[in-house]
């Protein structure tokens, strides 16, 4: 068995023929030698698949691998079963197949022992008549391969109920890996609330396009959505409120573990965010003694910002904040705590300065590292912080101001700025949900971005990766989220993933386009953009 299956990866590597290259001039080529078991057909010109994102290097190549009710999906290593489990669990619901994980023979091979060259997340794919061979150096770089079979099946796989084959994958040639470390997709549970489940589903249909961060935005001016041991009331007081008096919600200490661990297993890194200075009403109001006059804070439903404070200069505001930090960090298996700082406009500027300076101590005390806004970018931080651009591109001298004095401090960016990344903009004045302050945000203009060019001083080097914040003031349902989120979301994620000089417009609104079919079958809501031709 050992030797077969070591025949077929062999053949695999080789299976080269009848390339046709996916983009020009990033495909080296190949000298074609064909092993048995694996009969590679004719040379033809086949269409090239339509991926998002990407894949830095795609060859089409003769032949397809038939998926059957014989088909074995095997994991080579213990690495690589989360990827294995992943991938059969999606693939019996909608081929209703039985798909048994075993650790050797032929099919759909996962092989963890790829080179080290492929680093944490990439992987080299191969599809052939005799099977697939997925490999990469990590579990992780499995993982994100799936991803990308997965986009090589009819779109019916993303069915949620079993649907009749063919089920062909054409053969092909990948090596890919992500020009950016950091893909985030952010989500506001403070303006309304969303349950577990929803979070969970929301982060499923994420991980297609190879998001690999959550950030959870936990608590702002309208909500507390997060248990804290030692200051109860924040949930059960903080935790009432939302926008416009809808219901309001938390997050049991267990559900945000839960959270937690279903990301993990996708292979994303959670990253919770408590803001403060700005945007604390919620807290505010659950505690009388965290604000400077001593009186607690009605409840606020509205939707401005930047009317709230902690009291900046009172001791318990700080034991306040360890305490939080502390058993968030104690809950949180991921590098970073995300301490906000964004629109502190009623508190002093100076006392903002040496609030998120007292923060910082406070996180590394935990364990981590801090994460927050552009606007801390103007504090005392240390380089393992990250700051995050927010500000739009255009007529905001001050947003890409802090921005570069964060990067001279050596912070690493996360880029999302609103006119471009984020998914509460309306995409038209006709837009039924979301807001307009940073403008409307087509498909187009939403895809049209480098991280690495938006702000003079900012390279490559200095960039950490990109994130779509979804912020909720606006948004109710999972189908609210995900009509705003599709087809913008799969955009930011390719600008995180693949090279920038795969960066087109008239490729990417047709390969967009095909993932239409995809997320009808998924039963997903989204916008039917002019610009794309689902
Ligand atoms: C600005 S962006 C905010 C949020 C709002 C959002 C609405 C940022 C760091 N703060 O509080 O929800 O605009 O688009």
């Amino acid at each position: 068995m050992w030797r077969r299956s070591a025949m077929v990866l062999a053949a695999l590597a080789l299976v080269g023929c009848s390339a046709q290259t996916g983009r020009a001039g990033t495909v080296p080529a190949r000298s074609v030698t064909v092993t048995p078991p694996c009969k590679v057909g004719a040379p033809a010109a086949r269409p090239v698949p339509k991926l998002v994102p990407v894949p830095v290097s795609l060859q089409v190549t003769a032949g397809s691998y038939a998926l059957t009710a014989q088909t074995r999906i095997i994991a080579r290593q213990d690495a690589g079963l989360p990827a294995a489990t992943y991938l059969a669990k999606l693939l019996r619901r909608s081929t209703g197949f039985p798909l048994p994980v075993a650790n050797s023979g032929t099919g759909i091979v996962l092989d963890a022992s790829g080179e080290a060259a492929l680093g944490r997340e990439g992987y080299r794919l191969g599809v052939a008549d005799c099977g697939v061979v997925l490999t990469a150096n990590t579990g992780e770089g499995l993982f994100r391969g799936v991803q990308t079979l997965r986009q090589l099946l009819p779109a019916k796989v993303e069915s949620p109920s079993a649907q009749h084959g063919p089920w062909h994958i054409a053969g092909v040639q990948i090596t890919d890996s992500p020009r950016f470390a950091y893909r985030g997709v952010m989500l506001d549970v403070a303006r309304h609330f969303f349950s577990v489940a929803q979070v969970e589903d929301y982060l499923d249909r994420a991980v297609a396009y190879k998001v690999n961060t959550f950030h959870l935005h936990l608590s702002d001016d309208q909500g507390w959505r997060i248990a804290i041991n030692s200051w109860p009331r924040l949930a059960t007081v903080g935790g009432r409120s939302s926008v416009h008096g809808d219901p309001g919600g938390y997050f049991t200490q267990s559900d945000y573990s839960a959270i937690v661990q279903y990301a993990k297993e996708r292979f994303i890194t959670v990253i919770p965010e408590i803001d403060g200075p700005g945007h604390t009403n919620a807290a505010l109001a659950s505690y009388a003694k965290l604000n400077c006059d001593g009186h607690a804070r009605p409840p606020y439903t509205g939707t401005s910002v930047g009317f709230s404070s902690l009291c900046t200069g009172k001791a318990i505001t700080y034991q306040f904040l360890d305490d939080v930090l502390g058993e968030l960090a104690a809950l949180t298996p991921g590098p970073y705590l995300n301490i906000g700082g964004d629109e502190a406009q009623t508190t002093r500027h100076p006392d903002y300065l040496a609030y998120v300076g007292k923060v910082q101590q406070l996180v590394r005390k935990h364990g981590k590292s801090m994460m927050g806004w552009e606007e801390i970018g103007g504090a005392k931080i240390s380089s393992d912080s990250v700051a995050e651009h927010w500000n739009p591109v255009t007529g905001t001298q001050a947003g890409t101001e802090v921005a570069r004095q964060a990067v001279a401090k050596g912070v690493k960016l996360v880029m999302a700025p609103a006119d471009h990344a984020y998914l509460d903009m309306k995409y038209t004045v006709g837009s039924r949900l979301g807001t307009q302050w940073a403008g409307h945000v087509e498909v187009k203009q939403s895809y049209a971005w480098d991280p690495a060019k938006l702000i003079t001083g900012v390279g490559e080097s200095h960039v950490l990766g990109v994130e779509a914040p979804i912020w909720t003031e606006t948004m109710k349902t999972p189908a609210d989220l995900q009509y705003m989120a599709y087809p913008r979301l799969p955009g930011i994620a390719e600008i995180g993933w693949s090279p920038a000089s795969s960066h087109s417009w008239p490729s990417y609104r047709l390969r967009l386009a095909a993932q239409g079919a995809r997320w009808t079958a998924a039963g997903l809501t989204f916008y039917h953009s002019p610009q794309v031709p689902f």
